[in-house]
């Protein structure tokens, strides 16, 4: 009698195991019962801006200076609305890579030119992706 019982036992045991197993089964290879959620919504083209006049320009020379290329000057002071336009007057290709890549290029061979209308006063530090030694910095004051 003690047998049967025990045997029973294992027997409810066992079969308890085989249904959590088969509901594990089910949860991972199932079908998803849940809806499929759909994607982002596609969100209108926004219209384009209208073109900014700046109220100056100011240039960044990118050249090669002791040996090393450099943004000159490195660091510049500018008031909000100003363009600042990077030349690349060195024989080698660079970029210009914000930080926070606010802004970034393609790279820019000898002689080719990159400008940014920085309109919100801040610090915008950037460097080339190719010589991450070159870096430099905007600073915008109202
Ligand atoms: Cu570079």
């Amino acid at each position: 009698m003690l047998l049967y019982s025990s045997r029973m036992r294992l027997f409810w045991v066992a079969l308890s195991f085989a249904t959590v197993a088969t509901l594990l089964v089910v949860a991972c290879g199932g079908t998803p019962t849940a809806p499929i959620q759909p994607g982002p919504t596609l969100q209108p083209k926004p219209s384009p801006t209208p073109t900014l006049t700046p109220i100056a320009v100011v240039n960044v020379k990118i050249l090669a200076k002791d040996g090393k290329y450099a943004f000159e000057p490195a660091t510049l002071k500018i008031k909000a609305g100003t363009q600042v336009t990077w030349t690349n007057d060195s024989v080698a290709i660079h970029t210009v890579t914000s930080d926070t890549l606010i802004f970034n290029t393609n790279n820019l061979a000898t002689n080719q030119v990159f400008s940014v209308i920085f309109t919100r006063p801040g610090t915008y530090p950037y460097y080339c992706n190719i010589h991450t030694y070159m870096v430099g910095t905007i600073i915008v004051t109202p």
